[in-house]
C-alpha cells in the first residue's frame, strides 16, 4: 500500500474508532440519564393525558396501566372507547363524513421503542387505532392507505360496518343544502383523540384517531395519522399530540417540534406554547378562523397544554385521579 493511502486509511480508521468510542460513551450516558430519571422518586407514573373531554377513554387507559399493562396497550384501549362512541362526531363510528357522505378514518400509534404504524382514509372499519397497531407490528411498513388498509383489516379479522350514523347523515344532508366548503374547524369542541401514557415501567407511548375534518374533500388527510404532526413520542424525552386544523399542525410539524423543544430543555407547557406561537406568528395571522390545541408530557411526567383559542380541554389521570382540565390559550383579546 502506498504510504499516502496507508496514512489516509489509518487516520480514517482511527477517526472511526474515536467516533465509535465517543458514540458508545454518548449512548451510555444517555442510557444512564434515562435510568436515573426512571429510578428517581420524582417520576410521575402511571399517567395518561388525552385531548378534549375524554373521561371514559382516559379511565380505560388508566385501568390498563394500574393493572401493570403497557403504555401501548393503554393508549390503544383508551382510543377504542372514543372510536366506539357513536355520539362523538370526530372519531370512529358516528364521525362526520366527507363531502360525498363517506366516513373515512385516520389513526396512528407509536410505542416506546419508536415504532410507528398508521392508517389513512379507511372506510367501514371502526377500530382504526387497532389497525394502525397491526400495521406497526405485522407489516414491514409504517402506513397503509384507503383500500389497501381496508384489505389488510379484513385479512386480520376486523369487522366491516357502516360508520355513518343517522345523526351524522342528517348533519351531512343539512350541510349539502349550502355545501359551504371552508375547512374551518369548530373552535369549542371536537373529539379527535390524541392520547399519551406513561406506564409503571416509565415507558411512554401515544395514539391518535380521528374522522378528520367534517365534509372534507374526498382523499383529504390531516395531521392525526402523520408521525410528528398529530403525534410524536420519543421515550427518552416525552410525547406530544395535536388536535384542531390538521393543515396548520402539519405545516409546523407540531408534535415533533414540541418533543424537540423539550429535548432542548423546555417544559411541556413552554414547548406547547412555542408550537402554538409558530402558527399564530406566521405572516397573515389568520389564526382567528381556526383552532389548534396541543398536549405534551415529558419523561418525568410533567404535562403541558396550550391552544390558540379558549375552550380546548384535556383529561389527565395522575395519582389515581382522572380530571378534566381547561387548557390555557393564546387569543385572550
Ligand atoms: C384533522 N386534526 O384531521 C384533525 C381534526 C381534529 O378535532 O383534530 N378534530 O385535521
Amino acid at each position: 500500500m502506498k504510504r499516502r493511502n496507508f496514512i489516509k486509511k489509518a487516520s480514517a480508521s482511527s477517526l472511526g474508532l474515536i467516533a465509535a468510542s465517543s458514540l458508545i460513551s454518548c449512548q451510555e450516558s444517555k442510557k444512564d440519564k434515562i435510568e436515573n430519571i426512571i429510578k428517581s422518586n420524582n417520576l410521575i407514573r402511571p399517567l395518561v393525558i388525552a385531548t378534549w373531554k375524554t373521561d371514559l377513554a382516559v379511565e380505560t387507559a388508566a385501568k390498563v396501566l394500574e393493572q401493570g399493562g403497557s403504555a401501548l396497550k393503554a393508549v390503544e384501549q383508551g382510543c377504542r372507547v372514543e372510536e366506539a362512541n357513536e355520539k362523538g362526531q370526530s372519531v370512529g363510528k358516528g364521525g362526520l363524513p366527507d363531502r360525498d357522505g363517506e366516513v373515512t378514518l385516520d389513526a396512528c400509534i407509536i410505542d416506546h421503542k419508536g415504532n410507528y404504524g398508521a392508517v389513512l382514509g379507511v372506510k367501514n372499519i371502526k377500530h382504526v387505532i387497532s389497525l394502525a397497531r397491526k400495521v406497526m407490528e405485522k407489516t414491514p411498513h409504517v402506513m397503509l392507505v384507503g383500500e389497501g388498509a381496508k384489505k389488510f383489516a379484513i385479512s386480520e379479522g376486523f369487522k366491516q360496518e357502516n360508520l355513518l350514523t343517522k345523526a351524522s347523515k342528517k348533519a351531512w344532508l343539512k350541510w349539502k343544502e349550502t355545501s359551504m366548503y371552508k375547512p374551518i374547524i369548530n373552535i369549542e369542541n371536537h373529539d379527535t383523540i390524541g392520547m399519551l401514557a406513561i406506564d409503571k415501567k416509565g415507558n411512554i407511548s401515544g395514539a391518535c384517531t380521528t374522522s378528520g375534518l367534517a365534509y372534507k374533500m374526498p382523499g383529504r388527510v390531516g395531521d392525526s395519522p402523520i408521525i410528528g404532526g398529530g403525534l410524536f413520542v420519543d421515550n427518552e424525552i416525552g410525547g406530544a399530540a395535536a388536535t384542531g386544523l390538521g393543515e396548520e399542525v402539519l405545516k409546523t410539524v407540531g408534535s415533533f417540534l414540541i418533543v424537540e423543544l423539550m429535548r432542548q430543555g423546555k417544559t411541556p407547557q413552554e414547548a406547547c406554547e412555542e408550537a402554538i406561537g409558530r402558527i399564530v406568528n406566521k405572516p397573515g395571522k389568520n389564526y382567528k378562523d381556526f383552532q389548534v390545541g396541543y398536549i405534551a408530557v415529558n419523561k418525568q411526567g410533567e404535562t403541558g397544554a396550550y391552544s390558540i383559542h379558549q375552550w380546548f380541554s384535556y383529561n389527565k389521570y395522575v395519582d389515581k385521579v382522572n380530571t378534566h382540565i381547561q387548557s390555557d390559550f393564546f387569543n385572550k383579546v
